[in-house]
């Protein structure tokens, strides 16, 4: 670990295929200061992110053989908690955890409550950035993906979501086949500038601490990009970052409690318009909003402005974001009992941290799946995480 990476106690964790491949876009367009550690139940993407220098750990190993969930949530959640032990003793001098995860599929739906879970109890800070599948994925990927929210929502001192479909109405492209890669280099642009404004000197700079601080006390979020160029740059950024969807057009900036912005410009990037730009967010913003800027100055923007956003507001994942109506309505049946009953889990939530109890995950309340009956495996309560049920103290 480099001096820059253990400075900052960050961490950028990918879980799932998808996860995998947005944190190593985020590390190669950050280059080496970034800690970045990737998990799956695959082993191949985890040999190509090996290939880039990047740490990871293979859950689930011994049940999956490396190959993947399938799908299968419940298995990601198992092999999540076969491996817990492994991925927790990579904490080290951490103390923010930025995971990323694509949900839909089994790995990234599965794996990421429990790792945000066993991650709370170790006292660390959780932000969480998961996309929501493209509606053309399917009925079934969008239902995992809202089933499992409520639960990161839950336990991640943070979550922000990223509508798929937003982020590409946002990028004013056709729909196309490399769609998902569109979509990967907005997410990993956002994400990039993020940590660079926390971690790279600018004319301002963001510290972790803040960050730190605003995840604990700000809660969830949305995340908004905007760039411009050219005369009246400054005035077209904001604009362009008002009527972006991921912000649901200007309106999460309008409820937000406290915004988090980034200013990434060239060395041409004028002092009158920082002005300008924070002037039109505070005046948009609701008042009292607690304002935090870093800029980022990089040569490669010469003429250009960009401006990443983080909009701390107060929604729940759980009734924001309505499940798009099936069309071929399947009823309820075995085949498909809810992520709620079949993988309950026992959250600590961010309020009970936030009054500074140190949780053990015996004494953590179950939050809303509280009435839900444990899942039992082989005699095993499988809500309880593989370290605690074997009784394995974990690094702190
Ligand atoms: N950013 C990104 N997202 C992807 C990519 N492929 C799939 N996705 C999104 O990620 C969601 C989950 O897919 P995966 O990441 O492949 O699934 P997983 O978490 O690895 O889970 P399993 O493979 O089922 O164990 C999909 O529904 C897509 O919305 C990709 O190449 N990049
Ligand atoms: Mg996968």
């Amino acid at each position: 670990m480099n001096q820059e990476q253990q400075h900052t106690g960050l961490l950028l964790l990918g879980v799932g295929g998808g996860g995998c491949r947005l944190a190593a876009s985020v590390r190669a367009a950050y280059g080496e200061g970034l800690r970045v550690l990737c998990v799956d139940t695959d082993a191949q993407p985890l040999r190509t992110a090996a290939g880039a220098g990047i740490p990871t750990v293979l859950l689930g190993g011994s049940r999956l053989s490396g190959h993947g969930t399938g799908g299968d949530a419940i298995l990601g959640r198992l092999a999540a908690q076969d491996d817990l032990e492994t991925l927790c003793a990579q904490m080290q001098d951490v103390r923010t955890v930025v995971i990323l995860a694509s949900l839909g599929g089994g790995t990234g739906g599965g794996a990421t409550p429990e790792i945000i879970k066993a991650l709370h109890d170790m006292g660390l800070a959780t932000v969480c950035f998961a996309t929501r599948p493209f509606t053309f994925e399917g009925d079934a990927r969008a239902k995992l993906a809202s089933r499992v929210l409520p639960m990161i929502e839950e336990t991640a001192d943070s979550l922000i979501v990223i509508p798929l479909d937003d982020l590409f109405s946002d990028a004013h492209e056709e729909m196309l086949a490399d769609a998902i890669q569109v979509a990967e280099n907005l997410i990993s642009a956002g994400v990039t500038l993020l940590w660079r404004l926390l971690t790279k000197p600018g004319f301002i700079q963001l510290d972790p601490e803040r960050l730190h601080t605003m995840v604990l006390t700000g809660g969830n979020a949305r995340l908004g990009f905007a760039s411009a160029s050219g005369a009246d740059r400054a005035r077209h950024a904001v604009e362009a970052l008002k009527s972006c969807h991921l912000l649901r057009k200007g309106d999460s900036l309008t409820k937000a409690s406290a915004v988090m912005l980034g200013i990434l410009a060239g060395p041409d990037l004028r002092l009158a318009e920082i002005g300008e730009v924070m002037d039109a967010l505070r005046r948009h913003a609701k008042k009292g909003c607690l304002f935090e800027m870093g800029t980022v100055l990089d040569a490669r923007y010469e003429g250009r402005i960009e401006l990443v956003a983080l909009s701390f507001e107060s929604w729940s994942a759980a009734v924001g974001q309505p499940v798009p109506a099936a069309t071929d309505a399947v009823p309820p049946s075995a085949a498909e009992p809810p992520v709620a009953d079949t993988f309950p889990i026992q959250p600590g939530s961010r309020r009970s941290r936030m009054k500074g109890s140190k949780l053990s995950f015996g004494a953590t309340g179950r939050g809303k799946f509280r009435d839900v009956e444990p899942t039992l495996h082989e005699g095993q309560d499988l809500d309880v995480p593989t370290y605690i049920r074997r009784g394995i103290a974990l690094e702190r």
